[in-house]
């Protein structure tokens, strides 16, 4: 069954892939499953057309037959799920695969927001310049933790799966800050997904979108 995705027409970051249609590209890729992507402008987004297949009227949406899907944790575990390769057989390290899933949206991801939405929205403000270390701490205390618990490992819990892909996904908003970089083992473990070659096909096809020119290969 054709699977067909939503994107942003033009992604306000350009194509460095942090639109979370990336991650869904991302997931597709590593199961090897073909997909469309129907691209939309932010005022169809508002149309009833998308709203009907996203409440929010936000991208990324996924459709497969009758099967509706929005929220991109929702949308990678389903691909994960249906197809082999993003999850564990074994029951128990699929459960913690999926924890992590939900530890990359509802627990490192937060913060880390709002550091982004600090720094596009609030930095003509004045309290701005006595706030944003704060909120940079925040971020800190978070990479700390996760630091401390990937260690010296490749993934966060044996073979990589979905719960890496959201993970390396979220970290990677943090790379124009320079955060990452004060945990060297953070940096080498997004510098690991971002080499997987089904990563390079999600984010140059999400490149190609956005600048016009076909991926290279
Ligand atoms: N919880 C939802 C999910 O995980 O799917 C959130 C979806 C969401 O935030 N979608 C954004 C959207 O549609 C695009 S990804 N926004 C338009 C709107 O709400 O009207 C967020 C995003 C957008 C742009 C950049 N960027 O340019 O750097 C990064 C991330």
């Amino acid at each position: 069954m054709t699977i067909t995705i939503t994107a942003f027409e033009r992604s306000p970051d350009g194509g460095k892939g942090l639109a979370r249609d990336t991650r869904v590209r991302w997931a597709l890729e590593e199961v090897g499953q073909p997909y469309r992507v129907r691209l939309v402008s932010f005022s169809a987004m508002r149309e009833p057309a998308h709203l009907a297949l996203h409440p929010f009227g936000q991208i990324p949406t996924y459709e497969e037959g009758d099967l509706v899907l929005f929220e991109t944790g929702a949308i990678v575990l389903h691909i994960a799920e249906r197809h082999p390769g993003l999850l564990p057989t074994d029951a128990n390290a699929r459960a913690r695969a999926i924890t992590w899933m939900f530890a990359a949206l509802n627990t490192v991801e937060p913060p880390i927001l709002e550091l982004t939405i600090a720094k596009l929205l609030e930095a003509d403000k004045p309290w701005y310049e006595k706030r944003l270390p704060l909120v940079e701490d925040r971020v800190r205390s978070r990479l700390n933790e996760l630091s401390a618990r990937l260690g010296d490992a490749e993934w966060l819990d044996g073979a990589f799966s979905a719960g890496d892909l959201l993970m390396v996904s979220v970290l990677l908003r943090l790379k124009p800050s320079g955060i990452l970089n004060e945990f060297p083992n953070l940096a080498a473990y997004v510098a690991r997904g971002e080499a997987r070659p089904a990563y390079k096909r999600a984010f140059d096809a999400q490149l190609a979108v956005n600048t016009g020119k076909p991926p290279a290969g």
